[in-house]
Parts: structure tokens; C-alpha cells; sequence
């Protein structure tokens, strides 16, 4: 319990220090201190008393006033006056806004159906109001296309729900215990930086430190043993892995009887998986494989802190399905700070149904389109057509696949585009109209992390800047506007946190609205180590090595490694004419394409880099600071090289994602992503991508 107050004077008297929670789609979910002088916010802090803050914030937030108070900010509402994506607006009013759109909709309900309309939304804020509550009661009662949101954790999510049948995983701060920590396909330094002194406290004690990554970026150049598979290739790795503790018999007996199911059919499977293959496979020697069973075998407590990047891959499904395994054979569960972890988003049991209402959409439910397929939505789905789309929380000209394909579709002259936004980012460029939206410094949320356990409350620290407002408040008025005249429409935000917490979960148990007005942060009451006596969320009720419900799905019930869709073994035709591996993580100074406007991040990232092994920037007398053309069948761009032990030869990286307007020919580096669905979750593949690299002239004007 903390007692610290929402707002204190500092030491100059008109200064107050007012707390806020950073929103942004993040592991951290940083408790923040804002120090707001006459009316406007001046200064922005981490929190010195949150326990996994701590004082600091990263690169991104530490001057968020420059993103609040960014000339690129939208105030008022406006209409599209010249031609579509032109770029050409003109200021309305809210009224002629709201009619407009009202309008619209019902003009194309009338003549399409309700279906022809596409809200496109993702995670500009994680708030639980502001990612998902009124906008789903809107487009439910609508009747529109339903949006399946895939574009970052899907295909992981499906693997760990049906592993471990929730998505739950040790208390990070519980990490400092430690002995291993294999940090797999996370960045822990650029998307989540407080994991970085959980680990260094552990190593102090005498942890080992492991990074499973393409990238040798810093946490991989500092940690004790850096292993470099090929992307795509960790589900080869793990059943290596499992190969070696089956046949070694490194097994927790016990636990597996307790507590899990198919143990049987995952032997069998591993079987056909000796070290030597699986080294064939990923690149990495096969002792090293038995090394690193042996390493987790005989480390206790020890943790793999797995992440989004190594499952955004045509096979991440499968990948994060057969690292998620490895714990239950050796019952690594068992210990406080022990298992494994991609996302503790089910340790809060917040009540979506009251939020969301999914009782008002009609029967049978609207169709779905997957959002990462939106190039293709926009251009070929047919029964109705997509006729319009609404675009909050999310960049998708910049941030979803096969960019030229979206981009044909946005251009579409009847396509009716709204986007609510708080910058004018690329996508707006492409709107009929345009809406100011509040930032978190303006607005209330109720605020959850996919990392740690503590739900935040984070309430306005300054008024909205010009006429803009709230995702709660747009969909309340567009609901008046469109005559929908059921009482949840009436909800204010302080109703909508009260619904939220009124799950009757137990992790919730005497967290209130007004216990976190007193004390901002409180931690659920979730146990430590959630599955040390089972407890699995299944259907079996035990951790599911082999799965009925994916047999039925027609998927593998257990486990295998397919090559990624592009790659020299899954596509060696396309690898001859296009033999670099493309990976697109994380950037340091951006997050996804938030940020990326700003002069001082962009300052700091200095250019839309391609990070190239000597041997293939060599071959193609490529020298750091040169750029390049990098370029496959989908689309072509121009970056500047830099030349390294950064990857395996043969894999290149590229940190995103650059607006295009930033970028030298004005797409972004989105026109190389597949769009191809993963093969579980329809998750997102933005690291399946071979392309090919050669020498470029500079651009004319540097990208700023
Ligand atoms: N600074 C910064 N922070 C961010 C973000 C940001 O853009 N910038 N984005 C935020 C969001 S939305 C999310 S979802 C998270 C994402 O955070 P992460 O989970 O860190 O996701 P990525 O950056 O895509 O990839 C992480 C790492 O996976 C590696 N990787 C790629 N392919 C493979 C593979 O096949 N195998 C293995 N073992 N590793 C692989 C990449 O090289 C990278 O180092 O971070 C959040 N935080
Ligand atoms: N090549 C490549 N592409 C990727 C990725 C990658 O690793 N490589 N990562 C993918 C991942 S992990 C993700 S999560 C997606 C993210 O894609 P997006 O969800 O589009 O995330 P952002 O680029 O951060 O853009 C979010 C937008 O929401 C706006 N916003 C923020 N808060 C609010 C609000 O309260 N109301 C409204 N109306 N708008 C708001 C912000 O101003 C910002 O423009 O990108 C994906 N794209
Ligand atoms: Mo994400």
C-alpha cells in the first residue's frame, strides 16, 4: 500500500506535481509525475515510489511534453477540401462533424448493410477505456465488420492459451531470484527497459544471463552467452532443446504426472529432434543446444522471458507453443520467479463483457476482417465492400503490412475514411475527416500491464488542448448522432471503471475506484508462482502438451517446426533472387510509429537504418553510412547501412517504423512486410520477409 497523494506542491509554489500513467502499448506501463504549471504540463518524471518504476522513464517518455504540445498535434476537427491524400483540410465544427459521419453511415447501412463499415483500431493507448469499451458498444450496436485485432501478439497469445490455457506468468519483480534468465526474442533494453534492472539485480546475485536472438543488440553483446538463431527457426530450437531433456531424462517427473497432459505424444515428437537437426535447422552449434538444456536442467529458480518478436513469424504460433512447453517438463513452475513469461495480461480478470457488450451486436454476429490483412479488405473484399472505415489508436498506413496495398485501398475515392487522432500522422493524410483526440495527460483511464501486476489509475493532468476529446466521449456523441438511445450509451468514464472492476474476480478483490484515487497503483492479488501446484486454465485443467481443442482446429495437438513462409528452407526459389532475411523490430526512440514525429527521437535515431552482416555488405561493397535499396516483389525502400556483427550473414535488421514522410522516397518500411496471417491467432509475420540489398544514391534531402 502506498499512501503517496494523487498531487503535491513542489518546492516552487506554482508548480504541482500531478501523477498520470504512461499509455502506451508497452510492457511497462510506467507510473509518471507531471509537473503542471499554470495550466500546462512542464516537466515529466518516473515515479521514485512505484516499485517497478522506480524513478526512471525511458528515452520516449521522459520529455512526453514535446508530444502533447507537438505542432503536429490535431485540435479541431476538419474536413478533406482537396483531392484524397492530398493532404488539403479545412477546420468544421463538431456538429457538422458528427453529422457528416452520421450521415455517411447510414447512407451506406442503407445501401450495403451495416457490414460495409470497418472500425480500424489498435493499441495507441492500452487504457481499458480508451483502448476498448464505448467504440465496441458503437460498432456492436452498428452491426458493423467486426475487426480481429492480430497485429501484435496474436499468434502468442493463441500458443500460450493453449499450453497454459491463460496468459499468466511469473511476477517479474520476482525475477531478481533468479539463477537463469533466458530473455528469447524480447528487446529488453529499447521495449522494456524496467526488465533491464530486474535482470542486472538478479546477475548481482549471481544469475546467468542468456539472450536467444538474431540481433545482437546491447543485451545480447552484455549478457553471458549470446545464442544467434536464424529467424523463424526458435520452435526447432525448442524441440532441441526438449530432445536433450527427454533423452537425458532432466525431467520433473512429479510435476509432469500432477500436472500436465500428452507428455507421451511431446516424447515421441522430440524424439525426432536430436540436436544435430535441430543445429541444421537454427544455425546453432548442437553442443550448444545440449549446453543450454543442461543450463535450465540444473538452474533454479531460472525463467525464459519470452517475447513478441521471435512470433511475428509465419510459424510464431508454433514457436511460442514449443518454448511455453519446456517449464512444464522440468518443473520450473514450481518456483517463485520461475517459468516462463510472455504476457501477464490474465492477471487481472477485468470485466470486458460490461465494457465491450457484445449482447448488442445483431445475429448472427458480423463478419470479421483480420487487421492485418487490411490491404486486402480494402481492395478485394466483396458482400458487402468495405465503404467505410474508422481509424482510432492506430497508424495503420505506417504500421500494417504490405503498405502498398493499404495505401491502394485508403486512396480509394469511395471509400468514406474517418480518423480520430491525436498527430496528423500518414494515415490521416488519407482521411475525409479528421478528429482531434485527447492525449493521456487530458483524459481518465484505468490502466493494466501485460508485464507486471499492478493496476493504475490515471486521471487528466491538464485540460484538453483546442476541441479535442476522449475515445469515450467521440462514441457517445457519434451514438446521439446516430439515434442509439440505450442507457450504456450515457455511461461516463467513472461508470465504465466501476463496470470494469465488477468482475467478481479474485485478483480484484477490494480494488475499488476510490482505493485507487487514494493510492493511484495497487498490485491484483494474483500468487506468485500461479501454476506451482497446476492450476492451469485448459481444458483439461493441466498444462496441455498435446491439445484436443487444436486437433479439432485441424492444427498440430502438438508441436512442430515448419520453416517460415519466406525462407531458404520454406521458399528457395524467392531466396535465390531475394536471400536476406529482414527483421523489423522495435526502434529505441520510437514506439511503433508514436514518436516518430518528433524532432528530438528522430534526432536520436538518426536515420532509417539496415543493420548488415561485413560478409554480405562485402559482396556488394555496401560500407556503413552508405545507402541502400533494399527491395522484394512487394515494394522497395531506401535506408542507410550500417555494417557489424549485428546478425548471422545472410539476416539484415531494420528498427521501425519511420513515418513515411520521414523516409527518403515516402513509403515506409512496411511496403517489404508480408501480410500473410501466422498459423495460430492470425497473427502478424512483420519478421518473415527475404529481401535483397544493393548500393543507392544518397537522397537528395537527407530524411529531415
Ligand atoms: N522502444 C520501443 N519500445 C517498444 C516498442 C517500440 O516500437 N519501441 N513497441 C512496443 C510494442 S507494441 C510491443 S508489442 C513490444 C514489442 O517488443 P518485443 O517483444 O521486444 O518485439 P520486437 O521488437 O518485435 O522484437 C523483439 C526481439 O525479437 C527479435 N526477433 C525477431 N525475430 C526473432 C526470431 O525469429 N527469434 C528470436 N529469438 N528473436 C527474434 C528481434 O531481433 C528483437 O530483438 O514492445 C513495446 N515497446
Ligand atoms: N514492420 C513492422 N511493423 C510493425 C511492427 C514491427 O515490429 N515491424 N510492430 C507491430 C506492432 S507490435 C504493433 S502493436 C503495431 C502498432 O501499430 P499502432 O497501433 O498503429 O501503433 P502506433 O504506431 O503507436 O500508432 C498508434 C496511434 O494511435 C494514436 N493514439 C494514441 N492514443 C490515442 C487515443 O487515446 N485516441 C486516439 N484516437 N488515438 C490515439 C497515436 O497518436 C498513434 O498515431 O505496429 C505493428 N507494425
Ligand atoms: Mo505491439
Amino acid at each position: 500500500m502506498r499512501g503517496t497523494k494523487p498531487e503535491s506542491r513542489n518546492g516552487s509554489e506554482d508548480v504541482v506535481v500531478k501523477r498520470a500513467v504512461c499509455p502506451h502499448d508497452c510492457w511497462d506501463t510506467c507510473s509518471m509525475l507531471v509537473h503542471v504549471k499554470d495550466g500546462r504540463a512542464v516537466r515529466v518524471m518516473g515515479d521514485p515510489d512505484h516499485p517497478v518504476t522506480r524513478g526512471y522513464l525511458c528515452v520516449k517518455t521522459n520529455h512526453y511534453e514535446e508530444r502533447v504540445y507537438s505542432p503536429d498535434r490535431v485540435l479541431y476537427p476538419m474536413k478533406r477540401v482537396g483531392p484524397k491524400g492530398a493532404g488539403q483540410f479545412e477546420r468544421i465544427s463538431w456538429d457538422e462533424a458528427l453529422t457528416t459521419i452520421a450521415a455517411r453511415f447510414r447512407a451506406i447501412i442503407a445501401e450495403y448493410g451495416a457490414e460495409a463499415i470497418l472500425p480500424y483500431s489498435y493499441a495507441g493507448t492500452i487504457g481499458t477505456l480508451q483502448y476498448g469499451s464505448m467504440d465496441r458498444r458503437f460498432f456492436h450496436r452498428v452491426g458493423a465488420t467486426r475487426l480481429q485485432r492480430t497485429i501484435c501478439s496474436a499468434a502468442g497469445s493463441a500458443a500460450v492459451k493453449s499450453v497454459l490455457g491463460v496468459r499468466m506468468g511469473p511476477d517479474p519483480e520476482d525475477m531478481v531470484h533468479a539463477k537463469l534468465i533466458v530473455v528469447w526474442g524480447v528487446n529488453v533494453i529499447s521495449s522494456n527497459p524496467h526488465q533491464w534492472p530486474i535482470i542486472q539485480e538478479a546477475r548481482r546475485r549471481g544469475a546467468t544471463l542468456v539472450v536467444i536472438d538474431p540481433y545482437r543488440y546491447k543485451a545480447a553483446r552484455e549478457a553471458d552467452w549470446h545464442v544467434s538463431p536464424r529467424p523463424g527457426t526458435d520452435a526447432a530450437l525448442a524441440l532441441g532443446i526438449m530432445h536433450v531433456l527427454v533423452r537425458e531424462d532432466w525431467l520433473d517427473r512429479d510435476y509432469i504426472e500432477r500436472y500436465t497432459t500428452g507428455f507421451d505424444h511431446l516424447a515421441r515428437k522430440v524424439a525426432e529432434w536430436p540436436p544435430e537437426r535441430a543445429a541444421a535447422v537454427t544455425g546453432i552449434a548442437a553442443d550448444d543446444i545440449v549446453r543450454l538444456a543442461r543450463l535450465w536442467w540444473e538452474s533454479r529458480p531460472a525463467v525464459l522471458r519470452v517475447g513478441y518478436g521471435l512470433q511475428r513469424h509465419t510459424n510464431g504460433g508454433s514457436t511460442v507453443r514449443a518454448i511455453c512447453m519446456i517449464p512444464g517438463l522440468t518443473g520450473h513452475w514450481r518456483d517463485r520467479g520461475g517459468g516462463f513469461l510472455l504476457s501477464n495480461s490474465g492477471s487481472y480478470g477485468l470485466n470486458s463483457d460490461a465494457l465491450e457488450r457484445p449482447d448488442l451486436m445483431p445475429t448472427p454476429a458480423p463478419r470479421t476482417v483480420n487487421m492485418i490483412e487490411l490491404g486486402k479488405a480494402l481492395t478485394e473484399l466483396q458482400d458487402p465492400p468495405i465503404k467505410a472505415i474508422m481509424v482510432y489508436n492506430s497508424n495503420p498506413a505506417s504500421v500494417a503490412p504490405n503498405q502498398s496495398r493499404v495505401l491502394a485501398g485508403l486512396s480509394r475515392e469511395d471509400l468514406f475514411t474517418v480518423v480520430h487522432e491525436q498527430l496528423f500522422t500518414d494515415t490521416c493524410k488519407w482521411a475525409d475527416i479528421v478528429l482531434p483526440a485527447t492525449t493521456q495527460f487530458e483524459h481518465t483511464d484505468l490502466m493494466t500491464s501485460y508485464w507486471h501486476l499492478y493496476v493504475q489509475l490515471n486521471e487528466p493532468v491538464i485540460e484538453p488542448l483546442g476541441e479535442a476529446v476522449p475515445n469515450t466521449e467521440l462514441f457517445r456523441r457519434l451514438a446521439r448522432a446516430m439515434g442509439f438511445t440505450e442507457p450504456c450509451f450515457s455511461d461516463s468514464d467513472e461508470d465504465l471503471i466501476r463496470q470494469a472492476l465488477s468482475s467478481g474476480s479474485p485478483y480484484l478483490e477490494g480494488i475499488t475506484l476510490e482505493r485507487l484515487r487514494e493510492e493511484r497503483s495497487i498490485k491484483v492479488n494474483r500468487p506468485a508462482a500461479p501454476f506451482a501446484e497446476g492450476g492451469f486454465g485448459t481444458p483439461s485443467g493441466r498444462l496441455e502438451f498435446y491439445s484436443e481443442a487444436l486437433a479439432a482446429a485441424g492444427l498440430d495437438p502438438v508441436v512442430e517446426y515448419t520453416p517460415p513462409a519466406e525462407s531458404v528452407d520454406g521458399s528457395p526459389e524467392l531466396a535465390a533472387r531475394y536471400p536476406i532475411a529482414l527483421i523489423t523490430p522495435a526502434a529505441h526512440h520510437f514506439l511503433n510509429s508514436t514518436f516518430a514525429n518528433l524532432p528530438r527521437m528522430m534526432e536520436r535515431e538518426g536515420a532509417p537504418t539496415i543493420y548488415l552482416n561485413p560478409v554480405d555488405a562485402e559482396a556488394r561493397s555496401i560500407r556503413s553510412g552508405d545507402w541502400v535499396r533494399v527491395f522484394n516483389d512487394r515494394g522497395s525502400v531506401r535506408l542507410q547501412a550500417r555494417v557489424g556483427d549485428w546478425s548471422q550473414p545472410g539476416v539484415a535488421i531494420s528498427p521501425t517504423i519511420w513515418w513515411s514522410r520521414f523516409m527518403p522516397d515516402g513509403v515506409g518500411i512496411n511496403v517489404l512486410t508480408l501480410d500473410q496471417p501466422a498459423d495460430m491467432g492470425g497473427g502478424a509475420s512483420f519478421h518473415t520477409n527475404l529481401v535483397q540489398v544493393e548500393p543507392a544514391e544518397p537522397p537528395v534531402e537527407p530524411s529531415r
